[in-house]
């Protein structure tokens, strides 16, 4: 599958709204919207029409603001979700019905049969209402379901000839890359259509899976920003951004506007009232710093030496720590250069060896390295 080809269906307004702490306003949808629209994904997913009044108005409200990126909302599989979704003016709707054991004998009750018979009726009649809608069909919790079940269904839609791609959900997060890539791959042989595909990410693998999925065939990619939905949710944005780049940074950075992702996590965290997590790809606190003396030493002489990514693609800086006892006389010598301090190399290595005892001691800023630097250069000059 070519990156240039890829799509990015973001369900922040769908599975971000089942996040714990989620509770989003006309207003805020509307202004992620807008923000998700602006950094490129291409396709916005929003809640069901079904859910309230509100969502109701919300979702024929997102349609209608013109975007770029198609909206899509997530129904039930069910003729009246369908019926209230076609009145909302949306380009896309995206079915899903639960095909493993549990999901049929403790959720919606049908037997595979009727899954598709059920599947059948809604989908014909949506095509019938509308030719011209994009349609998706997904299994949910796809692999907690039988293979020959998967494929059953699938193949039972396909015959109609109707639906644009099929989804595939690992709705619990228990899936391995190496399972998704397996299954993402039997269909690919099974049938032509687009695929799509949505991980959570209860066991850590959400990003690994959707990349395992893309290499396979997968077409569509879920994601939300931060990652957020149900439990500890879904593929993050940045996450998926951060794993495409080291595969073609230049189509990566065509396709979507990388330098506004901090923006678009930033609004986000804002309107679920948490800070962006320290460690979140690209956009986290420490993703650019550098430490270490023998990592600062090679990053200064060259960045790639330590980094996988390129922070100016997103208009973001790197931060070369030297304030505590790890750092080395390269990183204090290029502190000084930039500092336009002129030191010969014993001084440096003097100064170097205070401020690494000093740290030991106590809390150093990089205010205090250049007041260290500055007052040898005094006391000495
Ligand atoms: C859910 C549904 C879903 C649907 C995914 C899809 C999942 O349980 O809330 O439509 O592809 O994770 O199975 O989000
Ligand atoms: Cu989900």
């Amino acid at each position: 599958m070519l990156l240039s080809k890829l799509a990015i269906v973001d369900s922040t307004l769908r599975e971000g709204e089942q996040f714990f702490k989620s509770n989003f306003s006309t207003g805020d949808k509307v202004e992620i919207a807008r923000a998700l629209d602006q950094f490129g994904v291409e396709y916005i997913e929003v809640t069901s029409p079904t859910v309230s009044p509100q969502s109701y108005q919300d979702c024929k409200n997102l349609a209608q603001l013109g975007l770029q990126a198609k909206v899509l909302t997530h129904i039930r599989c069910h003729l009246e979700d369908a019926k209230i979704a076609l009145d909302t003016g949306v380009d896309g709707i995206n079915l899903f019905m639960g095909t493993s054991k549990l999901l049929r004998q403790f959720g919606h009750g049908k037997s595979i049969d009727e899954i598709i018979d059920i599947a059948t009726e809604v989908i014909t009649f949506i095509h019938q209402q509308n030719p011209q809608i994009e349609l998706r069909f997904s299994t949910e919790d796809s692999f907690r379901s039988f293979l020959s079940d998967l494929l059953r269904v699938y193949l039972a839609i396909n015959k109609l000839g109707i639906v644009n791609r099929f989804g595939v959900a690992d709705t619990v997060g228990i899936a391995t890359p190496h399972q998704v890539y397996q299954l993402i791959q039997e269909m690919r042989q099974c049938f032509s259509e687009d695929i799509e595909f949505h991980a959570h990410n209860d066991t850590g693998c959400a990003i690994a899976n959707s990349f395992a999925a893309f290499e396979a065939g997968a077409t569509h990619i879920d994601t939300s920003v931060l990652g957020i939905g149900e439990r500890n949710g879904i593929t993050p944005l940045s996450g998926l951004i951060a794993r495409l780049y080291t595969l073609d940074p230049e189509t990566l950075n065509r396709k979507y506007s990388l330098s506004y992702l901090q923006k678009l996590n930033q609004l986000v965290a804002e309107k679920i009232g948490l800070s962006i997590p320290f460690d979140h790809c690209i956009v986290g606190e420490a993703a650019f710093n550098h430490k270490a003396g023998v990592h600062t030493k090679a990053v200064l002489n060259n960045s790639q030496t330590y980094e996988a990514i390129n922070p100016s693609y997103f208009d973001l800086n790197r931060s070369v720590l030297i304030n505590h006892k790890l750092t080395g006389k390269n990183s204090i010598a290029h502190r000084a250069h930039q500092l336009g301090l002129n030191l010969e190399t014993f001084q440096i290595q003097a100064i170097t060896q205070t401020i690494k005892t000093l740290a030991e001691r106590e809390k150093l800023t990089s205010e205090n390295v250049d007041e260290i630097l500055y007052s040898y250069k005094k006391n000495i000059g």
